[in-house]
Order: structure tokens, then C-alpha cells, then sequence
């Protein structure tokens, strides 16, 4: 019998190679696509992906005969979930094994932020030490964190600022009520009472550009913007306009907009920290994502259902 055909998109060594010995893996990604589809859309029945290329209705077109999609990493903007459900399709993510990894990755951005630790080892290795001690900055100490977003990172995010004594609020579409945290409805009403801003919350259009200049403008002098979420939920402009102008303090960004292009005028600034999107890069925690594409994959194609279905295309036993 022919293996089933699976659609890789992106580099995901683990996966491909825990797939590859009962699945034919077609590994391919950005303009190699059209190529692949063309060739063998018709033939291929999951698709994995990181969420570097788009899967929109037009993509889905191409694939008659899809099954699923499995997205490594929990966030799943990339795929176009409405499509996928109309089309009976079933979309999997990868919920739970981040969480400690992005919420430690939060932290240390944050950190780094606030006490400007690229600034001061760059300041060690450019000999500028021998000149003069690092100056005085910013704390956490006296600051509040507005987290954008109560998911399960964002739990994990106020447990570690809890730990460190810092008060923590947050701003979702819906209180959660098992928590002790004040909830704000409105998003620019918190930023205007918080000085941290940390935003942990899905990207796509139902979020994009809620961090806008507004925001920003009640966030004030003293603001520190952490982005550990998605590009799109902030107005990339606003956010350098309001670096630029002293408007904010500083920004810890790990995610952007058009990545991986990093806008040249946040290169060239020095109040913010940049990252390569590195919040669940690790090996162990790559690993644990990896598994968990490989397990959906594999238990959809052995008539078990998807192990962790995102919850717009829910399973039911058929
Ligand atoms: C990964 C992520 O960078 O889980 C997510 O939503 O953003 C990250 O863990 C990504 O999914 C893999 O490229």
C-alpha cells in the first residue's frame, strides 16, 4: 500500500525524521511550494507546518485530499482555521510543553529589558568600562506588569512574576475568575494605570495592531513594551515612532512583523532588546513540539482523532 503523503513546511528536522520511516515526507517550503503543489497537491493527505508560510483557502484548493494539518508551535495564525473547518479538515498545535519555556524566555526578555543587559555586555566588550562605570537604569522593583493575555502562557508568566514580587494585572476578552490578578476590559484603560506592558495573547485579526499608538501614549515615559506573542498584534510604526519619541521607555521584542526582517530603525536603536523569535527554541522544549506533531500525525492516520485539535475544528469520533 502507498505510504501516505505528507507536506512539510518549513525546516523541522525532528519531525521529518520521526516521520520519514512510515510516512513519504515531502519536505519543501517557501517558493519551492508552488512546485510541490503543483506536482503533488492532489496525492497529499496532511500537512505539517511552523507557520512560516501562509495556508489559505487557495493553498487548501490545491490539497483535494487533505486530512489535517498539524502546526508545531501553539500559535496557529499562519493557517487559515475558517477554511480549514469548512473544509471538514482537522487543524492540531502543540498546547502545554512551551508554556515553562516561553513564560522563562518572557522573564529573561523582560529582564533584559528593564536592566538593559545587551547594552551593558556590549558596553564590557567595547572596552567602555575602562572609561567609566555602566549608568544608572531602570527596575522592576517599583514597576507593575499589564500582561495582554491570561492563556496558559500567560498563567505561567504572572506565577514567575508572583515569585518575583512584581503586581501583576491583565487585559483578555474574558475575566478569568479562578484568578486572584485584576482583570481591565479595556486594554488602553491598563496600560494608562501600568508603567509594563507584556503581551502572551493569539495573533490574527482579531487581535492585530490592539497594541496601537493610543496605547502606547497611555503607557507613558516610563513604559516597557515585552513582545513574546505575535508582530501583528502591535502597530509595528506606532511602536518605533513612539521608541523614537521618548514616548515609551524601552521594548523587549522576540516577535515581528514581517520576520524574519527586523525594521532598520529598531536595529539602530538602543532602548530595545531584539530576539529571533526564540521563545520555545530550545532542544528540550523543540523536541517535546516536535513529538507532538509526529503523535497528532500519527494517531489521525491510525483512526485514533488528533490528540490536541485546536478547538475552531474539534473532533468527534466519527
Ligand atoms: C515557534 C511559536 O517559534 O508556538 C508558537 O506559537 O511562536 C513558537 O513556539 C514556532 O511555532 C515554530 O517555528
Amino acid at each position: 500500500m502507498a505510504r501516505v503523503k505528507v507536506l512539510s513546511l518549513g525546516e523541522m528536522a525532528d519531525v521529518e525524521r520521526q516521520l520519514e520511516p512510515s510516512f513519504d515526507v515531502l519536505r519543501v517550503t517557501g517558493p519551492g511550494i508552488e512546485g510541490a503543489l503543483a506536482a503533488h497537491g492532489p496525492a497529499i493527505r496532511a500537512v505539517a507546518t511552523r507557520g512560516r508560510d501562509r495556508i489559505g483557502e487557495e493553498m487548501l484548493a490545491r490539497l483535494p485530499a487533505l486530512e489535517m494539518i498539524a502546526n508545531y508551535g501553539v500559535g496557529y495564525d499562519s493557517i487559515d482555521v475558517e477554511a480549514a473547518r469548512r473544509r471538514g479538515l482537522v487543524v492540531t498545535n502543540t498546547p502545554e510543553v512551551l508554556n515553562d519555556e516561553v513564560a522563562d524566555l518572557a522573564m529573561a526578555l523582560l529582564l533584559a529589558t528593564v536592566r538593559q543587559i545587551p547594552q551593558a555586555d556590549r558596553f564590557v566588550r567595547s572596552g567602555r568600562w575602562l572609561q567609566g562605570n555602566f549608568p544608572l537604569g531602570p527596575t522592576l522593583r517599583d514597576r507593575t506588569v499589564g500582561l495582554i493575555g491570561m492563556g496558559r502562557i500567560g498563567r505561567r508568566i504572572a506565577q514567575r512574576l508572583r515569585a518575583f514580587e512584581v503586581p501583576v494585572v491583565y487585559h483578555s476578552r474574558m475575566p478569568q475568575t479562578d484568578l486572584p490578578y485584576r482583570h481591565y476590559p479595556d486594554l488602553r484603560a491598563m496600560a494608562a494605570d501600568v508603567d509594563t506592558l507584556l503581551a502572551i495573547l493569539p495573533g490574527g485579526a482579531a487581535t492585530r495592531k490592539l497594541v496601537d499608538a493610543s496605547v502606547l501614549s497611555a503607557l507613558g515615559a516610563r513604559g516597557i513594551f515585552v513582545n513574546v506573542a505575535r508582530g501583528s498584534v502591535v502597530d509595528e510604526p506606532a511602536l518605533i515612532e513612539a521608541l523614537r519619541s521618548k514616548t515609551i521607555l524601552a521594548a523587549g521584542l522576540d516577535v515581528f512583523a514581517d520576520e524574519p526582517r527586523v525594521p532598520e530603525a529598531l536595529l539602530g536603536m538602543e532602548n530595545v532588546v531584539l530576539l529571533p523569535h526564540v521563545g520555545s527554541a530550545t532542544h528540550y522544549t523543540r523536541g517535546l513540539m516536535g513529538k507532538l506533531v509526529v503523535d497528532n500525525i500519527v494517531s489521525w492516520f491510525e483512526g485514533k482523532g488528533p490528540l490536541t485539535p485546536v478547538p475552531e475544528t474539534p473532533w468527534h469520533r466519527r
